[in-house]
Order: C-alpha cells, then sequence, then structure tokens
C-alpha cells in the first residue's frame, strides 16, 4: 500500500512550505517539496529534507513519563567527538532509564489534574502557567483546544513576545496590520534591500524569486551586522552596528525628502503626517547617522537615491531588527519608507516583514476567551513569557506554582538562562512537558507527554510570508502513545470535569470553525476544498476588482493570478486609515509619535562607561530552527556549533587565535565556545549561535548571556542587545 499524502511544515518558519509525504504500508519513506505550491515550488530546506531521521528518532519520547531522578540534566550522557563537535548524545529513553519511569496516559492525566486542583485550591487559578510558542504554528496545534482548556481553568494569561511582538507594534504602528509584498512579486522588483533578513538561512524560498530579478538587473543589497551568506552573495553588502537601524532609516528619509524623491502624490492621498515627518528626519543628517552606523554618509546617500529612484524598489525586512531595545522604533522607521516613495503602487514594490494578518482564522471561537468568565470574574493575569527567569524567581502573587510547557524549549530560548534554570529548579514548582524530544526543558520536568510530529495529525496551516492557505493532513499514525496538542488539551479538559461543548469538537469540526470568520479573503476556501487542492491563494479577487488595482498590469505568465497590492490606493488600518508617519497612539504611550533613534543601552553608544566592550549577537543557527533539530544527528552533520566569531582585531589584542577556546562573559553568565576568526563580524562585534545547552560546553545556552530587558515597543526580547567581553579560556 503506497500513497502520496499533502501535508504543510508547521515549523516557525515563514516559508510555510508545501509537502509530499509517501506512505507505504504505514511507514513514511519520503518527503519532498510539492511542486505545484506555487511560493515553495517543490524543494524543501536542508533541516526539513531530513524529516525522516526525526519522526522516526530513536529519541523522541514515545510514552508518558514520570521522573524518578533528581532534575538537571544528567552528566555523563553528553560527549564530544575530538574536533569538538558534539556528537548526537540525547538521552535515549533506555539510556535514561534512572531519571525517568513510564508511566500510562491515565496516571499521567491523573497527577496532572490531582496536582492543578490542589494548586488551584491553595494558590488560586492563575498559580498555573502554560507555556507554550512556535513548536508548531498549526492553526489547531499552535492555539486552540490548549487555549479553550487554560481560558476555562482561569490561569494566568503568557505574553507571547519572544519573536515578532517590537516588529509588530512598529510595523502597525504605521500600516495598522501585518501584510506585505507577495514573495511571488519580488521577481518583478529591481532594487531589492534584505534589511536583517537572513534569506539563505531563515526564508530560502524567496531566493529563487531574488534570483531570478537579478538576472533580470536587479541589485540586491543587504544590511545586517553579520555577513550572511546572504550578505556574501549581494551586490553591496552594508555592515551596520547592531541595534542603529531607525537611524538609518531616519537618515535615508532626510536624504529622500531633501533631495524630494519622494513620492508627493502617494503622500498626500495615503500618509498622515508626512510635514511633521520631514521636520524630524533634519535632525537626522548623513554625517551623523554615520557616526551611531558605521556607514559612511556618502554610502547612506547613496543607499537612499538607489532605493528612491531604481523602481520598482522592495525591502525584505525581517525579524532580525526588532531583537534590539528600539526595535519597536527601528521597525517603524523602516516601515515609513515604501509610503514615503510610494512604491506600494507597484508590482514588485513595497515591503514584506509578516503576511500573518491575512489570515483572519476565527480566533475567538478557536480559543475561546469567553471561558475564562467561568472561572475568574475578571481577565486573568498576563504573564510576559521573556520575563520567566523573574517570574519564577520572585515573589508573585499568586506565585507560579505549575508550569505546562509544549511547542516551546524554555530552558534553552529564554533569556538570562540561568535565572530561568534556577526557576525551573525549584522543588516546590511542578512542571509538565509535552514535548518530541527530550529537550533542555525535559530536564526539569515531573512529568513528560509524548507528543505527535506534523506527519501524525491533521492541520490546517497559515503562514507569514505568503499568502496560502494549506492542509496538512496526517500521513501516519502516531508513534508510541504520542498524542497531538490538541488530544492533550482534550484529554486533560474531560478530566478536570470541564462540560462545555468545545472541547468535544473534533479536529474537522475545529477546522470549519476556523474558516467560518466572515472574513473576504477566506471566502469560498472550505475544508473540502483544501483537502482537495492542497493548498489555496487567498481570496483577493473581489478586493482586487472593487479597489480597481492594477492586477492586469503585471507582466503575464501562464496562470499566474493578479498581484496583489495590499496598500497601491492606501487601505491602511491604521485609526486614521492611513499610513501613520505620525501616531497619535504612540505620543499617548509617552513615545516619539513620528519616530527616533535611541541607542541601546547595552551598545557601543548606550553609555561612556559600559564595562563590557563587545556587541553580542546571539543569533539562530542556519540549518536548525530554534533549538528544534539540533539533536538530529544528520542535521548536526550540516551546522558547525560551539562558535564565537569574532573579528581578527578583537581577537588580536586579547591573544585569541583562530581555534582557540575563549570565555565569553558577561553580569548574568558565561560560556566557553570556540574562536573563529573568520572575517563574519565588524570589529566590536561577536556572534554565536542558539544550540541546546545540554549539548554544549558546561550545559550553557547562549542565553546565559542575554537579558530579559524589553524592547521600547512591543515588550519583546532583546536579543541583539547584549554586552560582553571575551578572554582565552584557561585551559
Ligand atoms: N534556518 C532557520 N530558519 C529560521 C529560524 C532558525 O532558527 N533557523 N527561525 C525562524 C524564526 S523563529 C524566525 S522569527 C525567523 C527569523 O528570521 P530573521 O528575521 O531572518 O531572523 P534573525 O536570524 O533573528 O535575524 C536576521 C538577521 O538580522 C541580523 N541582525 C541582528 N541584529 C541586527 C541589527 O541590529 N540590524 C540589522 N540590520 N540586522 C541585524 C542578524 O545578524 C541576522 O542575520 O526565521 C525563522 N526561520
Ligand atoms: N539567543 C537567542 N534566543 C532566541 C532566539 C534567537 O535568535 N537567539 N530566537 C527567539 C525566537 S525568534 C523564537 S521564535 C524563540 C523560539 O522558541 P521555541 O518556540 O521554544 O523554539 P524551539 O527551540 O524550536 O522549541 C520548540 C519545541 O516545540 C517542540 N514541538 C514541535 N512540535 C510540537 C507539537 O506539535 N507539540 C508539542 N507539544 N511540542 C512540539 C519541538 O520539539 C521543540 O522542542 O526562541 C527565541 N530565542
Ligand atoms: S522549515 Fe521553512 S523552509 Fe524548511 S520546510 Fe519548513 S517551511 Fe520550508
Ligand atoms: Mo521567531
Amino acid at each position: 500500500m503506497k500513497k502520496v499524502v499533502h501535508a504543510a511544515c508547521p515549523h516557525d518558519c515563514p516559508d510555510a512550505c508545501g509537502v509530499l509525504i509517501t506512505v507505504e504500508d504505514g511507514r513514511a519513506t519520503k518527503i519532498q517539496g510539492d511542486a505545484a505550491h506555487p511560493v515553495t515550488r517543490g524543494f524543501l530546506c536542508a533541516k526539513v529534507a531530513k524529516y525522516l531521521d526525526r519522526v522516526y528518532s530513536p529519541d523522541r519520547v514515545l510514552y508518558p513519563m514520570r521522573r524518578i531522578g533528581p532534575k538537571g540534566p544528567v552528566a555523563g550522557e553528553r560527549s564530544f567527538a575530538p574536533h569538538g563537535r558534539p556528537r548526537a548524545a540525547v538521552p535515549t529513553q533506555a539510556e535514561s532509564a534512572p531519571a525517568w519511569r513510564r508511566i500510562s496516559w491515565d496516571e499521567a492525566l491523573d497527577e496532572i489534574t490531582a496536582r492543578f486542583r490542589a494548586i488551584t485550591c491553595e494558590f488560586g487559578n492563575e498559580a498555573i502557567l502554560p507555556y507554550s510558542y512556535g513548536g508548531t504554528l498549526g492553526a489547531l496545534n499552535g492555539a486552540s483546544m490548549d487555549r479553550r482548556f487554560f481560558h476555562r481553568l482561569g490561569a494566568s494569561q503568557l505574553d507571547r513576545t519572544i519573536c515578532s511582538a517590537a516588529g509588530e507594534a512598529g510595523l502597525k504602528s504605521v500600516y495598522g496590520v501585518k501584510l506585505g509584498t507577495e514573495p511571488e512579486q519580488f521577481k518583478h522588483s529591481r532594487y531589492i534591500i534584505a534589511w536583517a533578513a537572513n534569506i539563505h538561512g531563515n526564508n530560502v524560498h524567496l531566493w529563487p524569486f531574488i534570483t531570478e530579478a537579478r538576472r533580470s538587473g536587479a541589485k540586491l543589497v543587504v544590511i545586517d551586522p553579520y555577513r550572511t551568506r546572504t550578505a556574501a552573495c549581494a551586490d553591496w553588502y552594508i555592515p551596520i552596528n547592531p541595534g542603529t537601524d531607525a537611524a538609518l532609516a531616519l537618515g535615508m528619509m532626510h536624504v529622500i525628502i531633501g533631495k524630494n524623491l519622494h513620492d508627493a502624490d502617494y503622500v498626500s492621498m495615503h500618509a498622515l503626517g508626512f510635514e511633521q515627518l520631514r521636520q524630524k528626519v533634519k535632525e537626522y543628517p548623513p554625517e551623523r547617522v554615520a557616526q551611531w552606523t558605521g556607514i559612511a554618509a556618502d554610502d547612506i546617500r547613496k543607499l537612499a537615491r538607489e532605493y528612491a529612484t531604481t523602481r520598482p524598489s522592495v525591502i525584505r525586512l525581517n525579524y532580525g531588527v526588532q531583537r534590539s531595545e528600539g526595535g519597536g522604533m527601528a521597525t517603524r522607521a523602516i516601515a515609513m519608507l515604501p509610503s514615503v516613495i510610494g512604491s506600494w503602487k507597484e508590482v514588485g514594490g513595497g515591503l514584506q516583514m509578516s503576511t500573518s494578518e491575512a489570515f483572519e482564522l476565527n480566533g475567538d471561537a478557536l480559543k475561546r476567551p469567553d471561558l475564562m468568565k467561568s472561572a475568574l470574574d475578571r481577565e486573568a493575569r498576563v504573564i510576559n513569557m521573556v520575563e520567566l527567569g523573574r517570574v519564577l524567581n520572585t515573589t508573585n502573587d499568586p506565585p507560579v506554582k505549575a508550569l505546562f510547557v509544549y511547542n516551546s524549549n524554555p530552558a534553552a530560548v529564554c533569556p538570562n538562562h540561568n535565572e530561568v534554570i534556577r526557576g525551573l529548579q525549584r522543588a516546590d514548582l511542578f512542571t509538565v512537558v509535552h514535548e518530541q524530544f527530550f529537550t533542555d526543558t525535559t530536564d526539569y520536568a515531573d512529568i513528560v507527554l509524548p507528543a505527535t510530529t506534523f506527519f501524525e495529525h491533521k492541520d490546517l496551516q497559515k503562514s507569514y510570508g505568503h499568502y496560502y492557505l494549506q492542509m496538512s493532513e496526517q500521513a501516519i499514525t502516531p508513534l508510541g502513545e504520542c498524542r497531538s496538542n490538541v488530544e492533550v488539551f482534550r484529554a486533560l479538559a474531560q478530566r478536570m470535569g470541564f462540560e462545555d461543548e468545545c472541547f468535544r469538537e473534533s479536529v474537522d469540526e475545529m477546522i470549519d470553525t476556523a474558516l467560518d470568520s466572515g472574513d473576504p479573503w477566506l471566502r469560498g476556501i472550505s475544508r473540502d476544498r483544501l483537502e482537495a487542492e492542497g493548498h489555496v491563494r487567498l481570496n483577493f479577487e473581489a478586493e482586487l476588482r472593487s479597489a480597481g488595482q492594477p492586477g492586469a498590469a503585471v507582466p503575464t505568465q501562464a496562470k499566474m493570478a493578479p498581484a496583489f497590492l495590499p496598500f497601491a490606493k492606501g487601505n491602511f488600518r491604521t485609526p486614521s486609515g492611513k499610513a501613520e508617519l505620525y501616531s497619535e497612539a504612540l505620543k499617548a504611550q509617552g513615545l516619539d509619535p513620528v519616530a527616533e533613534f535611541v541607542p541601546p543601552v547595552e551598545s557601543r553608544h548606550g553609555s561612556p562607561k559600559r564595562s563590557f566592550p563587545l556587541e553580542l549577537l546571539a543569533r539562530k543557527a542556519d540549518n536548525f530552527l530554534n533549538t528544534t533539530f539540533t539533536n538530529v544527528p544528520s542535521v548536526q552533520e550540516m551546522e558547525e556549533v560551539g562558535l564565537l566569531e569574532m573579528h581578527g582585531s578583537d581577537a588580536r589584542t586579547r591573544n585569541i587565535a583562530d581555534g582557540d577556546w575563549v570565555r565569553i562573559f558577561n553580569q548574568r553568565g558565561e560560556m566557553r565556545l570556540k574562536a573563529r576568526v573568520d572575517g563574519t563580524v565588524q570589529p566590536g562585534v561577536v556572534a554565536a549561535r542558539l544550540h541546546w545547552a545540554k549539548l554544549s560546553p558546561g550545559f550553557q545556552s547562549i542565553n546565559a548571556l542575554t537579558s530579559e530587558k524589553l524592547t521600547d515597543m512591543g515588550n519583546s526580547a532583546t536579543f541583539y542587545s547584549v554586552l560582553v567581553e571575551v578572554e582565552l579560556a584557561k585551559s
């Protein structure tokens, strides 16, 4: 029996690839990209191409487990190959026997609900904290039954800020909505700026469209403090000092407006506050901006001129820029650029940071926030996920007594790692982790529950990098006793005696519920149609007709849909309906209503007396996905880990040579890494990659160095505003 099943990659990646899984006699034997998907076009990234190794890994969690050993990683489980690269040394279920005892689902659910009841009685419902993020972005397994359960329980709410909240706040302060240029349109662009966008590493399906554009003469400019593979291929690579992008964008607008290169018609019809912006950017002449950004004034002028005059020009802004203290304002300032030059009118113009808010599923019906009323007479308190370390270690009313982790690995990904670990070690904290693997976080769990992968459950898949909704079918039966997030929270609700109808909704009914939102862009997109077609482009047709957008003017290609230009005729979703270059809402928050550059405190311009001289970029690995895939041997082969990349001049003054072990440290923590002097960073900047702590020297995550400080807007994490010092390690 052989069949091919259509699925969609649910990992936290803008591409949301169309996937085909071949199943023979119940076992998946092949994974490939779906060639019919108009954006992801039949190829997968290198890590997901190896997905069979992940699904059938001997290291999968397959059964519910109860801790019988002490919390924390078990020494001796790790080993290093002679060249310093960790081998796959994750405890298998057999090896980890001393730490764990296999239990039944009934025992696990009984124990969890008994503990939850006791904690609720003594400390109140909000002593329970759910903790989840991007394990799967499936509409159901990402946020549906889980939310219903925690809302009905009256648990604390989690503010999911660890990734994109600053950028979202910045972008929406200008557009009112997270929409942007379709990736397919990049092939029509003539000037492409990849701004804090590691396209080869994190968004690889955009690359072929850029290649096509360059074949027709487009220029690719990359603005990044780290010389990524994308930067290495660029026509012009502009290294920038970390956290100074707001200054660069304001400096570019200084030049554009000063030289009358802006689109006066577009601005007068569709923007609010142009005069205030004109005044504001006078404070940012290129010479001044050069001092902050490290970019020569002439280059700033050239960049501004080329960007405004080469048409169409487009910006791929990604999330790197908003992981700095001033990340909200930086995103805001960059987001103004296409409105100032009017490039929203052109196919292949505009800007893309995220397309996610085009998918208006019926979120309230999926998540049922109204259920909170059954447990509390008010909204439950909100805890910022970035501050987990602080929250677990300080007195709160009520204290957090139970943590339920799923879709996340906070013991590696959360800032201020040492504080997080200190909190997770608390003997009085009851921790449940629903996982596919024995991660850094399961090392601190009291109970581990086995989770399905996307091969093993059905889901509806949105995207934050394109405009296709997809059906991800279940390809194989769950391995061992794995259950999906939907089924785990359904079972917990039943055990808690929650009788609300929504806990009995089937997966197909939930998909129907999700699609039934009344949003015009979902009109005509039913479960049946998604099951038949795999992927469906959002229904922009009515929109295109009514707005009279120039779909017909697109260079034609067989079967190509008319281009979607979200803001060609304005249509911003701000309070004024215009692109808000001046924002009353920001003013009310005490922020600059136009935009400004404030040097991050943890940066070279932050404080004259700074105690740690180097700026750290604690980046993602090109071949892992945050910390997912880090334990899969065939994926480990592709990524060199344990490195601290530094500039030759910083290495020399510290007597460090390429390949030396170094100690990187600041007031929060320290780590041992191997120096790599390879020209990827400028003087004053060092870079390291996110990884599992237990696969790293000293069981440390690079987040031992990062801080819980929040961004200027959106209360997001500041992984890229970190000061450190580096020294040669004592052998
Ligand atoms: N292979 C792979 N793909 C991924 C992920 C992964 O871990 N690995 N993660 C996924 C997730 S969760 C997300 S959110 C997306 C994120 O995708 P991106 O937004 O591309 O995320 P980052 O890698 O954080 O940052 C992009 C680039 O910004 C640069 N950068 C850092 N600070 C600054 C700065 O101050 N100014 C400028 N101009 N650039 C700066 C970084 O060096 C990096 O090269 O990718 C997703 N895709
Ligand atoms: N230093 C530093 N830290 C960072 C970042 C950085 O660039 N640098 N990036 C930040 C960003 S942008 C993000 S988005 C966060 C990501 O933070 P997380 O979302 O926590 O990311 P992962 O490390 O990929 O962990 C996801 C976990 O979910 C599990 N999982 C996958 N599918 C399922 C499922 O269906 N059910 C259940 N129960 N579990 C599942 C996976 O096995 C994996 O262990 O990290 C942040 N942390
Ligand atoms: S991780 Fe991203 S690029 Fe890789 S298969 Fe999934 S969606 Fe595609
Ligand atoms: Mo992210």
